[in-house]
């Protein structure tokens, strides 16, 4: 009987520390302001790079260090970001394989593209 309420106990204990290991994740992540996935740079009126290839789950963010403002917009109309001012980030997260391409909606002659491939 001991036993038994002493394997309890420590499965619950695991339990637990699973759970507080979890919260402080929680808690240390919105604290990282770095992006953690691959990052697009906007400068010069340029993208870089300007294809980037990534494979399926990936957040993907786009900041702009170009003193005007610029936006993101997919070809396709799957994502896109509002103006973006400078030091201003975007970030998509890509679920499904394919090419996608992009253009600044302020500057359509910026282009650039996201290949996500299966994971
Ligand atoms: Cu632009």
């Amino acid at each position: 009987m001991n036993k038994i309420l002493l394997a309890g106990a420590y499965a619950l204990a695991l339990a637990m520390g699973v759970a507080d290991l979890r919260d402080l994740a929680a808690y240390a992540a919105p604290a990282v302001a770095a992006a953690a996935g691959p990052t697009v740079k906007i400068d010069n009126f340029v993208f870089g790079p300007e294809a980037l290839t990534v494979t399926v789950g990936t957040t993907v963010t786009w900041i702009n260090q170009d003193d005007i403002p610029h936006n993101i917009v997919a070809n396709d109309k799957s994502f896109k970001s509002k103006v973006l001012d400078t030091d201003e980030r975007f970030s998509f997260t890509f679920t499904k394989p394919g090419e996608y391409g992009y253009f600044c909606g302020l500057h359509p002659h910026m282009t650039g593209k996201v290949i996500v491939k299966a994971g």
